[in-house]
C-alpha cells in the first residue's frame, strides 16, 4: 500500500524500484528470456515493475529512458518514436522515447538486447512515409520475411476496409521465444511469441503461415480497436478482443479471397469460416456448458488472467458478426466510424459499442429494435434454436417456426430468481429441391425479415418462439439451416438421413454443405458409439460410403474446401453431444468410421493423393495449400486403414520433402497408425534434422505427445534435454497436446494420466500461474464423463485443490470445477 500525505495540488513523485527480472519464471512484467530483457503488462503486469495505479481506464503520456551496457544490449526499444539515442560512460548507452499518446500502463513495453532486424518503410493512405520493422533473435532473421509482408498488408487492409490508418511514424514488432500468449499490441512496440513470426517453407507449414498472418493482423488491428479506444475495465475486455478477432478473421477471409475468381473465393471464404466456427465449436461451446462459463462480458472475476477466454475473443467475435450481419456491410462501417467519433482517445464499455451501432441500425430500420441484442452480453450458454416446418401442398406455403432456449450455466445456476431472456438471433435459411436447385424465397410479406444473401434470407428471432410463412413455395422444400453460421446457437431440426445426404451434395451454401455432411457423419459416429458400448458388432451406414464418395470425386470443387467436407468432426466437438461422455468408445467410433471411409474408398483416395500431389516451389496460397491439405488428408484415411500403397506414399513423401507441412503431413498418419519399427526411424530423422529450431522441436514433442501409446513414453519425453516447463510453448507442445488430444492414454480407464495431469498442473504453478491454470483447464468438464473416469478426474482435481501455496490462478479455476 502507498500512502501520499502531501496536499491535494500538483506534486512530483519518484518511485525507484528494484526487481529481478532473471528470476521472473511467471513471464508477466519485466523478465528475461535468452539473453534479453523483455515486459508483458496486460492484463495487471506493470504493478510488478512498478508501483502504478495499474487501472486500463488511467491513461497516461510516457517519456521512457533505457540505459544498459551497450555490447549486450545494443537494442533498446520502447512505445512509441525514438527521440534520442547517446553513448554514455563505461560502455553504456541511452535511448529515450516518447509515446505521443495516452495510453494505459497495460499498453506499455520495453525491450533490450541484440536482434536481426528487417525492416521496410510503407506509406500510408495520406502519404505518410511509415517504418514497419521486425526485431527477432540473432540468426533468425531469413525467417521474418513473411511476417514483415503480413504487417504491411495488415496496414493497407484497414485502410481500405475501416479507413483507419496507421498513427504513429514507426511500428515495431519484437519476437520472444518465452511468451505465455500468441502476442501482445503494445502501442507501437508489439511483442510476438516467436512461433507467430517465424516462418520458411523447411520449418513452418501451412497453417503456420496462416496464423502468423492472423496473428499480426489481430496485434495491428489493435492499434485502433484497444489502443485508440481502451476498456474501461476489464470486464470489457471483449470490446477490444472480441471485435479484433473479427476484425483479424474478416482480414484473413479477404486474403484468402484476394484475386481469386468468383466461385474460388466463395470457397475459399467458406474455408475460413469453417475452421473459425470448429475452433469455437471445440473450445468456447464445452467453455459454456462448464463451470467456466461466462457471459462474453463477465460479471467476476477473482483472476483476469483467467478471463482471456475462448467466449471473450471467439464467442466476442460472433456477437460482433452478428451486428454486421444486421446490419450489412455498410451499415457495419458506419457504426465503426460512429464508435470512433465517440469515444477515440477514451476508455469505454461494451454498451458503448452497441450504442454506437444502434444509432445506425434505428437510423436503418426506425421501426425496429435492437434493445434484446445486448443480452448476448449479459448471459452465458450456447442458445439452441428448434426448427419446425409445415409444408402445405395445397396453399403452397411452407410455415417455418423456430424456438429458442438456453439452459442456465456455471454461476447462473446459483440464481434461481434469475429468468433467461431471449436472444436476438440472426437465422440465415435457404431453401433447395432435390436436384439441388435454390427455391426463391419471397419475404415480400414477411416481417422480421433483414436482408436476403444470394438465395437465402435472415430471419430475425427475438422472441421465444417465431413462424415465418413462405408463400408459392411449389415443392416440399429441403432446408438449408443456419448458412454461414449465422449466430453461434445449436440447431435441433429433425433432417431425415436421405435429406442430409442431399444438402451434403448439393446444398449451394458452402458452408451449410459442410455442415450437412458434419452432422451427417456425427449421427453416425454417435450410433456407432452406443454400439461400442455395447460390445455389439459394428458397420457403417452405406449412405455415408456414398456421400463422401460423391465428394471425393466432385473435382468442381476447390482441393481446399473438399478436404474440409471429407474430415471427420473432431473428437471434442462430439464429446458436446453425448451424456455422459464416454471418450474411448467415442474414439474407437470415430476411428471406425475413419478407417472403413478409408479402406472402401482406397482407390479414389490414391486418384486424390496423385492429382494433388504437385512438386515445385512453395507458395503458401490458398488454392496450393488447399491441394496439400487435402492430400495429406487423403495420407490420413489411407494409413489409417493400414493401406500398403498409402505408407509407400507417405514414406516416399517424407523423403522428398520440401516443405514442413508435406513432411509433418507424411510423418504424422505414419507415427499413429504404422508399425513402429516404420515410424520410429523417421521421427528420429526429424529431431536430428531439427535439432536447432525450437520451433520445430515444439513440433516434433507435439507429434510424438499424439502417438504415445503410453504414459511411459509421455515421461519419457519429459526427461530428454530439450524438454522444460519453463518455456510455455514446450509444455503446450507437449503436455498440453497429449491431454488435450491423446484420447487413448489420457482417459485411460485405470486413472493414471489424470494424477500425471494433476502432478503436472503443480509443478507448472510454481513456475508460472498463468500458463498453470490454463492447462488445468483440461478437467473442467469432469461431471460431464462417464464412470470411472469421473471419479479418477475428480480426485485428479480434488489432488490440485489440496496443493499448498496453489496461485490465485489456479485456484480459481480447480475451486469452480468441484463446486
Ligand atoms: N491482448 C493480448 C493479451 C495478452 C496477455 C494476457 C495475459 C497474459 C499474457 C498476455 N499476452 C498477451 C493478446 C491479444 O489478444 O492480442
Ligand atoms: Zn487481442
Amino acid at each position: 500500500m502507498l500512502f501520499i500525505n502531501t496536499p491535494l495540488t500538483k506534486f512530483k513523485l519518484t518511485i525507484v524500484s528494484i526487481c529481478n527480472p532473471s528470476a521472473n519464471s511467471t513471464l508477466m512484467g519485466l523478465y528475461v528470456s535468452g539473453k534479453s530483457f523483455f515486459t508483458q503488462c496486460e492484463a495487471e503486469g506493470f504493478r510488478r515493475i512498478t508501483f502504478f495505479p495499474d487501472r486500463p481506464d488511467v491513461m497516461s503520456e510516457y517519456f521512457v529512458t533505457l540505459n544498459a551496457d551497450k555490447t549486450r544490449f545494443p537494442m533498446l526499444l520502447s512505445n512509441g518514436n525514438l527521440l534520442e539515442q547517446k553513448d554514455l560512460e563505461n560502455n553504456r548507452h541511452e535511448a529515450k522515447w516518447h509515446d505521443p499518446f495516452k495510453k494505459p500502463c497495460y499498453l506499455f513495453a520495453l525491450v533490450a538486447g541484440d536482434f536481426d532486424v528487417r525492416e521496410k518503410t510503407s506509406t500510408t493512405r495520406s502519404g505518410r512515409e511509415v517504418l514497419l520493422q521486425v526485431y527477432s533473435d540473432k540468426g533468425s532473421g531469413e525467417q521474418t520475411l513473411w511476417a514483415l509482408d503480413s504487417l504491411e498488408r495488415a496496414m493497407f487492409w484497414d485502410e481500405k476496409r475501416f479507413g483507419l490508418e496507421l498513427d504513429l511514424n514507426r511500428f515495431m514488432i519484437v519476437v520472444v521465444r518465452d511468451f505465455n500468449m500468441g502476442a501482445m499490441e503494445n502501442k507501437g512496440l508489439n511483442i510476438f511469441n516467436a512461433s507467430y513470426v517465424l516462418a520458411d517453407p523447411e520449418t513452418a507449414t501451412d497453417t503456420n503461415y496462416t496464423g502468423i498472418e492472423a496473428v499480426v493482423g489481430h496485434e495491428y488491428f489493435h492499434n485502433w480497436t484497444g489502443n485508440r479506444v481502451t476498456c474501461r475495465d476489464w470486464f470489457q475486455l471483449s470490446l477490444k478482443e472480441g471485435l479484433t478477432v473479427f476484425r483479424d478473421q474478416e482480414f484473413t477471409a479477404d486474403m484468402m479471397a484476394r484475386n481469386l475468381p468468383e466461385q474460388a473465393a466463395l470457397s475459399a471464404r467458406a474455408v475460413k469460416r469453417i475452421d473459425d466456427v470448429t475452433r469455437l465449436r471445440t473450445a468456447q461451446f464445452p467453455e459454456d456448458a462448464g463451470p467456466m462459463a461466462h457471459p462474453i462480458r463477465p460479471d467476476s472475476y477473482q483472476e483476469i488472467g483467467n478471463f482471456y477466454t475462448s467466449t471473450v475473443y471467439e464467442k466476442g467475435a460472433e456477437i460482433i458478426r452478428m451486428q454486421h450481419t444486421l446490419l450489412g456491410e455498410q451499415g457495419f462501417r458506419t457504426g465503426m466510424d460512429e464508435y470512433f467519433r465517440r469515444h477515440d482517445g477514451q476508455a469505454v464499455t461494451c454498451d458503448d459499442f452497441v450504442n454506437a451501432m444502434e444509432s445506425i441500425y434505428t437510423k436503418q430500420y426506425p421501426q425496429k429494435d435492437f434493445a434484446v441484442f445486448r443480452h448476448w452480453y449479459s448471459q452465458a450458454g450456447t442458445p439452441r434454436v428448434k426448427v419446425e416446418i409445415i409444408y402445405d401442398e395445397v396453399k403452397q406455403t411452407c410455415a417455418v417456426t423456430l424456438t429458442q432456449s438456453c439452459e442456465k450455466v456455471g454461476v447462473e445456476k446459483l440464481h434461481p430468481e434469475l429468468e433467461k431472456k431471449p436472444f436476438f438471433i440472426p437465422f440465415h435459411i435457404g431453401m433447395i429441391d432435390a436436384e439441388g436447385n435454390s427455391i426463391a424465397l419471397d419475404v415480400s410479406s414477411l416481417e422480421n425479415v433483414t436482408t436476403t444473401i444470394n438465395d437465402g434470407v435472415i430471419l430475425e428471432l427475438k422472441e421465444p418462439s417465431q413462424t415465418w410463412i413462405f408463400q408459392r413455395i411449389s415443392r416440399r422444400p429441403f432446408l438449408s439451416l443456419l448458412r454461414d453460421f449465422s449466430a453461434p446457437v445449436y440447431v435441433d431440426y429433425d433432417y431425415s438421413i436421405e435429406e442430409l445426404a442431399i444438402l451434403c451434395a448439393h446444398d449451394k451454401n458452402p458452408f451449410a454443405r459442410w455442415e450437412a455432411a458434419q452432422e451427417l457423419s456425427s449421427r453416425e459416429i454417435l450410433r456407432l458409439c452406443q454400439v461400442f458400448e455395447h460390445d455389439e458388432p459394428a458397420s457403417l451406414n452405406p449412405i455415408i460410403l456414398d456421400v463422401w464418395k460423391h465428394n471425393l470425386t466432385d473435382r468442381s470443387l476447390d482441393s481446399g474446401y473438399r478436404a474440409w467436407l471429407l474430415t471427420l468432426p473432431a473428437e471434442k466437438i462430439l464429446f458436446e453431444k453425448l451424456s455422459p461422455i464416454t471418450p474411448l468408445s467415442l474414439y474407437q467410433a470415430r476411428e471406425f468410421v475413419r478407417q472403413t471411409l478409408g479402406s472402401a474408398h482406397e482407390k479414389l483416395w490414391l486418384e486424390t493423393y496423385q492429382q494433388n500431389h504437385h512438386q515445385g516451389e512453395y507458395s503458401p496460397d490458398p488454392i496450393s495449400a488447399g491441394q496439400r491439405s487435402l492430400k495429406n488428408l487423403a495420407l490420413a484415411y489411407l494409413i489409417s486403414s493400414q493401406s500398403k500403397q498409402g505408407i509407400k506414399l507417405a514414406l516416399q513423401q517424407y523423403q522428398s520433402a520440401q516443405n514442413m507441412t508435406d513432411r509433418m503431413g507424411a510423418l504424422s498418419p505414419l507415427l499413429n497408425y504404422a508399425p513402429r519399427e516404420i515410424s520410429q526411424p523417421l521421427s528420429q530423422d526429424f529431431n536430428q534434422r531439427f535439432q536447432d529450431n525450437p520451433l520445430v522441436m515444439d513440433k516434433w514433442f507435439t507429434l510424438e505427445a499424439l502417438a504415445a501409446k503410453d504414459l511411459q513414453q509421455i515421461n519419457g519425453l519429459m526427461q530428454t534435454p530439450l524438454f522444460t516447463l519453463r518455456n510455455p510453448n514446450r509444455a503446450r507442445a507437449l503436455l498440453f497436446q497429449f491431454c488435450i488430444n491423446n484420447t487413448l492414454v489420457f482417459h485411460a480407464k485405470d486413472g493414471s494420466a489424470y494424477q500425471f495431469w494433476a502432478d503436472k498442473v503443480c509443478e507448472l504453478d510454481r513456475l508460472n500461474p498463468e500458463v498453470a491454470a490454463r492447462f488445468a483447464r483440461i478437467m473442467d468438464n469432469w461431471q460431464r464423463y462417464a464412470s470411472p473416469n469421473k471419479e479418477f478426474m475428480q480426485k485428479a482435481l480434488q489432488t490440485v485443490a489440496q496443493y499448498p501455496k496453489l496461485s490465485k490462478n489456479t485456484t480459481e479455476i480447480v475451486s469452480k470445477a468441484l463446486n
